[in-house]
């Protein structure tokens, strides 16, 4: 395990490299340039800037997440080439600063939808929660100001640009249906997987979240199943996956020791964290530690030591706990703890492996 922390940069985040660096066993950071629109060249100055950054606090820069994918190419608009031209710049860039692992997601107008950012737990701290029938009851722009009311920052995929279009986005999507954006997909990837073999670098899709349809928009990246379909389209080292216990893994169907088990080596970046999902399908976010939530964390990670998984691994989303006032899902403290509970179970699989061995 390469262990490695999100930072949303100095402008952008309330944790800072300095504290970072005093979480046991962070290896790297990964990053991105956040206020860089979808569509757009990711120019070496701006990469040498950050990577200088980083490196400069001994940390390595090899994951970025995200290089965001325009909605051109997601609704295969006549436009597409010209952001895919794009996106091999940004790849070709990118690859000149060390950078191994490019993680992205194809999930149309949204990426990780919550109804609630600071949703109170019985310990007292706070996470993001799903409310199933709210998403089913409400309509998106209303969803939106309900849950932005709440937080100064927004989650990702709903920047003012973007929510001004919305209308019009929903209006394009009623003609992309999900066989229409496997093929989008598809048209994509064939087009900048050479380019990332050339280059050396993984381009790792991060699964829908939550991993079903919602606002009727078309999602396919949502079990097992789109890894095998994944692999059809191409065998290219370079077309990887992000594990995500939490994404794939709210979906009670998808048992993701399981996934680990086949897809691991494929999966070049690992997201680990928990949620608890409920009956009538609302889930939230909770503690990494396994018994707090649904997910079988000890079981992925005892799967990932079994495999000697040498990847990038970080903390997904943390609870919001001791009074810190973070952007929602990423605050330091959880996380951290998240950092020392997963490296934990590493030495502990590790301990027993030696002894084994030793008898
Ligand atoms: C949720 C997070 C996401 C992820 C992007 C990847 O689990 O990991 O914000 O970063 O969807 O593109
Ligand atoms: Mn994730």
């Amino acid at each position: 395990m390469n262990m490695t922390f999100r930072w949303y940069g100095r402008d952008n985040d309330t944790v800072t490299l300095e504290h970072i660096k005093q979480i046991p066993g962070v290896k790297g950071i990964v990053w991105a340039l956040h206020d860089k629109p979808a569509g757009e060249v990711w120019t070496k100055e701006e990469i040498r800037r950050e990577v200088e950054a980083i490196e400069s606090h001994g940390f390595h820069a090899e994951v970025v997440e995200s290089v965001n994918i325009h909605e051109s190419i997601k609704l295969g608009n006549q436009d597409r080439d010209r952001y895919i031209e794009n996106y091999k710049e940004s790849i070709r860039n990118l690859a000149e600063f060390g950078v191994k692992v490019i993680c992205y997601n194809f999930m149309p107008i949204f990426d990780w939808t919550r109804t609630e950012m600071f949703h109170p737990l019985a310990d007292g701290s706070t996470a993001l929660f799903f409310e199933k029938t709210k998403v089913e009851r409400l309509d998106p722009k209303e969803l939106i100001r309900t849950v932005s009311e709440a937080s100064d920052l927004t989650l990702p995929g709903w920047e003012p640009e973007k929510l001004d279009r919305i209308t019009e986005l929903f209006e394009a999507y009623k003609e992309v249906d999900e066989g229409q954006l496997w093929t989008n997909l598809e048209i994509f990837l064939k087009e900048i997987l050479p380019v990332a073999e050339a280059a050396g670098i993984k381009m790792a899709i991060h699964p829908d979240d939550p991993p079903y349809s919602i606002f009727g928009l078309p999602r396919i990246i949502t079990s097992e199943k789109s890894y095998e379909k994944l692999i059809r389209i191409s065998d290219s080292p370079s077309n990887a996956f992000t594990f995500c216990s939490g994404s794939m893994g709210a979906s009670p169907s998808n048992d993701m020791v399981a996934v680990a088990k086949r897809y691991a080596n494929r999966a070049p970046f690992a997201h680990i964290r928990n949620v608890q999902i409920y009956e009538n399908g609302n889930f939230t976010e909770t503690s990494h530690y396994t018994r707090d939530g649904s997910i079988d964390v000890k079981g992925i990670v005892k799967e990932l030591h079994e495999q000697n998984y040498t990847g990038y691994v970080r903390p997904d989303h943390g609870r919001h706990i001791w009074g810190e006032v973070c952007r929602p899902g990423y605050g330091l403290y959880d996380r951290a703890l998240g950092i020392m509970y997963l490296l934990g179970l590493w030495d502990a699989y590790e301990a027993t492996r030696e002894e084994n061995a030793g008898s």
